[in-house]
């Protein structure tokens, strides 16, 4: 069976994402798309009156914003941007899917976040092959003053699930991220990490989490209720793909054997559809059962 051959330009992050479950893809983000990144958000948390959610998972002092795509255009950027997601595509596959998108701003005061895997919820055994990616954008310096993500690197090996505590050894071996603003953390979401603490008086750490899952699975946040119907067309079709409008491997998700964006009559086929066509591989799992590496 012939195998998927990466392509150089992300042969070094996927060996480094294989061996500690973590890259950093330094400077991903165009300055100018960092700046209105960030306006954008803070304008929406000021308009919204985001206030931080007040449990452990979703913080104390942490503002959260989900669903971001339809909020405004620049969200649109994120999901297809040309240094983050063809890494996506080669640790997964070209048909994944957006599984959600969360501006995460870590305020003063904020306690250390429970160690967790992103896909933990799965429950096909670990390790298994990358099944989500996690992508961490920096839109301020993340510091390991202000909050960088904190990481156990290799966890994505591990079998079992880190121990929560903030006193605990699993907590002990974290490691904070530190990246200047504009970079973007790549990760197979098996690995154990969370939100750092926020030690300093007044520096706010602004993150967004682009996650990615593979085509067959549910994606976390809802994008058929979560994107108004009306935003579609504007949208482009390797969007409207990684939104779940396309069909998997041609059958998956169709509505009387169409897809949901024929159903609404746009335009198919995205990308990823098509790079799958165009793959002579059939089976990504070859024989090997989900659960192996
Ligand atoms: O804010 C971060 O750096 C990570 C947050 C996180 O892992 C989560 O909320 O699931």
């Amino acid at each position: 069976m012939q195998q998927d051959v990466p392509s150089p330009r992300w042969a070094d992050h996927l060996a480094r994402i294989e061996a500690d479950g973590y890259t950093i893809v330094a400077d991903a983000i165009e300055p100018d798309l960092t700046v209105r990144l960030r306006d954008t958000v803070r304008r929406l948390f000021d308009r919204l009156d985001v206030r931080p959610r007040g449990n452990r998972a979703e913080g104390f002092a942490t503002r959260r914003l989900y669903n971001l795509v339809p909020r405004d255009p620049v969200f649109r950027e994120l999901p297809v941007h040309h240094d983050v997601l063809p890494l996506v595509e080669e640790l997964l596959e070209p048909e994944c899917l957006l599984s959600g998108t969360t501006a995460m701003d870590i305020g003063p005061g904020e306690a250390l976040q429970g160690l967790h895997a992103d896909d933990g919820l799965l429950r096909i055994g670990r390790p298994h092959r990358p099944m989500m990616a996690t992508t961490i954008w920096a839109l301020t310096d993340f510091t390991a003053d202000n909050g960088a993500t904190r990481l156990v690197p290799g966890s994505h090996r591990e079998p079992g699930h880190p121990d929560t505590d903030a006193d605990s050894d699993d907590a002990r071996r974290a490691i904070p991220v530190e990246m200047g603003a504009g970079s973007v953390l790549v990760m197979d979401s098996q690995l154990w990490h969370c939100g750092g603490p926020n030690t300093t008086a007044d520096d706010w750490r602004l993150g967004l989490n682009v996650q990615y899952v593979r085509g067959f699975f549910r994606t976390q946040q809802n994008h058929y209720l979560g994107v108004p119907p009306e935003q579609l067309a504007s949208y482009s079709p390797r969007l409207r793909q990684l939104l779940g409008f396309e069909l998997y491997r041609g059958i998956m998700g169709h509505v009387e054997g169409r897809s949901p964006a024929a159903v609404l009559g746009l335009d198919g086929e995205g990308g990823g559809a098509r790079a799958y066509a165009a793959s002579t591989e059939a089976n990504p799992f070859g024989d090997a059962d989900v659960a192996d590496r």
